[in-house]
């Protein structure tokens, strides 16, 4: 339903700046949650005369940088966004608005907004004002990007991430060697991973290895840290319970809670949730175990687009329950497998699942390497929003 027929070098030229467009949204992955990644170029004769890009939640948003540069130049200009303007007042004003008051004549957009409050609307404003609009170019990649927030928005839950390390023999593996231990070195597949991570998740058994669960990466935006503790007698002194670099949240049970009173009166100490408290780690206590849908609900309240499910040290029934868990819920978008080249000889099977029947096949897989690890990544299938 574009404006018109356009020939094949114009649709060359439109897909090579919403690509455009892509690359500069990029350089703020993993910064703007819950708002998506966004670029937007201005060009006019063949020349780019203005670029920018969403830079994170509450600030500007991509069109607005690039209008900025641009300045009276925009006046019959084309603008190229990766995701439609908005059309709404949010912690900003509608890009729509800006565009029409700029005088733009063209606007190329990559995907629709899937966000309820614009989708389709951003559109329907710029052509009411008389400007000729194209969607849909390089649509694909534009969604991918932001699987992330569209996942988000159109389920009211975050993009979930099932990670977990096996042997070579299909144990559970434990060792620091995985880089699943702290602190992961920087450019490994690992710090990378959360880097890109609005959360993660991990249960009592991960904390043998005591995890500092952050990324490496310079400038990383740090992911919210979540632990699933059916008991309260921990050590706080582990790196998680540092809440300088990154927020912790303690997920727990009403029972717990009161065993942990109860043994801190009987001691004399002060209570753990107390101590939390001190050390800035919040706490949440359910009145059973938490739920795979209460535990996302506590993470999308949060502003969470992505959770990894880190199954790490599941040497415990706790971290391979919380793994089949996800899985069976379907609540994992993604598998992140990494091989580690060991033989463990005995040991729980890393994966262990009652249902499905039939085994799961991973689609769009992607092989890496990191160090002597093989790292296999693939969509679980039924997932693609695409479809
Ligand atoms: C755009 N360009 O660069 C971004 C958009 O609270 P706000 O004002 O930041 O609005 C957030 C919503 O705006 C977000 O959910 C998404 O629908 C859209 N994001 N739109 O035109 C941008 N980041
Ligand atoms: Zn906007």
């Amino acid at each position: 339903d574009d404006d018109r027929k356009e020939t094949k070098e114009e649709k060359q030229e439109e897909a090579m700046y919403i690509r455009r467009c892509v690359d500069l949204a990029l350089q703020a992955l993993g910064h703007t949650s819950p708002n998506p990644v966004v670029g937007c170029v201005i060009v006019k004769g063949g020349r780019v005369i203005g670029e920018g890009f969403h830079p994170k939640a509450g600030e500007p948003h991509a069109e607005v940088f690039a209008l900025r540069q641009a300045g009276e130049n925009a006046v019959d200009a084309t603008a190229y966004v990766s995701l439609e303007p908005c059309n709404h007042y949010g912690r900003t004003p509608p890009c729509s608005l800006a565009l029409v008051k700029a005088r733009v004549k063209r606007v190329v957009v990559g995907a629709l907004d899937p966000n309820p409050l614009v989708s389709g609307q951003g559109v329907k404003t710029l052509r009411d004002a008389g400007i000729e609009v194209v969607t849909g170019v390089e649509e694909e990649l534009c969604q991918r990007v932001n699987e992330a927030f569209f996942h988000r928005m159109l389920f009211r839950k975050p993009f979930g991430t099932l990670r977990y390390a096996m042997s070579l023999d299909g144990k559970v593996v434990r060792t620091s060697a995985v880089c699943q231990s702290l602190p992961p070195e920087k450019g490994c597949h690992y710090s990378k991973l959360l880097q890109a991570m609005d959360s993660v998740v991990i249960t009592s058994s991960a904390l043998l290895l005591d995890p500092q669960l952050l990324s490496s990466e310079e400038g990383a935006k740090q992911p919210l840290r979540v632990l699933l503790l059916d008991s309260l007698d921990v050590p706080l002194d582990l790196a998680v319970f540092d809440t300088t670099k990154a927020p912790t949240v303690v997920v727990t049970t009403e029972k717990a809670l009161v065993e942990d009173m109860q043994r801190a009166a009987k001691e004399g100490r002060s209570s753990t949730e107390s101590k939390f408290l001190e050390k800035g780690v919040e706490m949440i206590a359910f009145p059973d175990d938490a739920t795979t849908e209460q535990i996302l609900d506590v993470l999308y309240n949060r502003g969470a687009c992505s959770v990894l499910w880190d199954s790490q040290g599941t040497v415990e029934h706790s971290g391979v329950a919380l793994m089949e868990r996800v899985l069976e819920e379907k609540e994992a978008q993604k598998v992140v497998a990494v091989i580690v080249p060991v033989i463990s000889g005995r040991g729980h099977s890393a994966v262990n699942l009652s249902i499905p029947v039939e085994g799961l096949k991973l689609e769009r897989c992607v092989t890496s390497r990191c160090g002597d690890n093989i790292i296999i990544e693939g969509y679980l299938p039924n997932q693609d929003l695409l479809n």
